[in-house]
């Protein structure tokens, strides 16, 4: 068996690659200092990874938001793609979260395939839309989602698949390279740095900028994600604050005190505008382009 290179202890991660093929990609780094893996195209065999899952039975969650203007704009197109590249061949389950059901385009899925759709309420402020999935999430968890799945992956909805997404992402805590920030020094990560915020993180603290577009894990390694950040944004509001990038600030703190199990390349959730990035081969996820003035109005 392959081992990182600078882990003291077995990695927890061969179980969903089978061999990590650290040699593969030289030129990026696929290991964290705390051992746990960095899934690039071509480190991972995907026929392993998906043959261990289907042994497995396992159940595959995906949780999306679609709130106001972004249903229409956004959830069809993240449907669809899902349908074609999203843990093809496993048991999955959508949840989509919504404030009007009856909106929820018809999408035909695939065998073992089904969708929930669960109603939640609009917020007024956006940046509120955004934080209330925090314990909207841990809700779910709790009761059918976490009963029903093994694994959770929850999804921003203003994103397609491009391509494979299958079983070599999942692991107890997976976190998401933010494709903007991956090779920028740590000082200069966007991380809140006011300390009166439950997420602050001091200059020398944080090991990656993490995307809270896409995050992971198992029903028992999420429920402690959403549980921290649900609570840290209650106390920052209760103090009359708001953490610089809102979920995403408190996602990174907890990623700090708890390391994820497994690292996602910037190619599970990539932006075609940044250009002349060699390294990532495939990209699997792409931003929808973003129309500022028509939804955040
Ligand atoms: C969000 C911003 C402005 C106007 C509307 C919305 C909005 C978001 C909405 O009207 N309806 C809705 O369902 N949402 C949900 O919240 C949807 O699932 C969306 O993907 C998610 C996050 O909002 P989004 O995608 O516009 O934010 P980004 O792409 O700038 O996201 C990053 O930063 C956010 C915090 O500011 C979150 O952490 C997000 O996970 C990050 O990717
Ligand atoms: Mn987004």
């Amino acid at each position: 068996m392959d081992s990182c290179p600078t882990a003291t202890m077995p990695p927890p991660w061969d179980n969903f690659t089978g061999v990590l093929r650290h040699w593969a990609r030289p030129e990026v780094p696929t290991c964290t200092s705390w051992g746990a893996p960095i899934i690039w195209d071509g480190t991972f065999d995907p026929h392993v990874a998906e043959q261990k899952a289907r042994r497995q039975n396992l159940t595959i969650g995906l949780t999306v938001f679609a709130v106001g203007r972004y249903l229409e704009k956004y959830l069809e197109h993240f449907l669809v793609s899902a349908e074609q590249h999203f843990m093809v061949g496993q048991n999955v389950v959508y949840y989509v979260f919504t404030d009007r059901p009856e909106a929820v385009p018809y999408v035909a899925l695939g065998q073992a395939r089904l969708l929930r759709v669960k109603p939640v309420q609009p917020e007024r402020r956006w940046q509120d839309v955004s934080m209330a999935r925090m314990p909207t999430i841990h809700e779910a968890l709790g009761g059918q989602l976490g009963q029903e799945a093994d694994y959770v992956f929850c999804l921003d909805v203003d994103q397609y698949f491009t391509g494979n997404f299958g079983p070599e992402v999942l692991g107890d805590l997976v976190a998401q390279l933010h494709a903007w920030h991956y090779r920028w020094p740590r000082w200069l990560l966007p991380y809140e740095r006011n300390k009166r915020s439950v997420a602050a993180l001091s200059l020398g603290e944080g090991d990656f900028y993490y995307h809270a577009a896409v995050f992971g894990g198992s029903v028992a390694g999420l429920l402690k994600l959403t549980a921290h950040c649900a609570i840290s944004q209650q106390l920052d509001r209760e103090r009359g604050i708001e953490a610089r990038w809102h979920d995403e600030s408190h996602l990174n703190k907890f990623f700090w005190l708890n390391k994820p199990s497994k690292l996602l390349s910037p190619e599970f959730c990539w932006a075609e505008e940044i250009e002349g990035k060699t390294e990532v081969h495939h990209p699997r996820l792409l931003w929808a382009p973003k129309e500022y003035t028509l939804v955040r109005s």
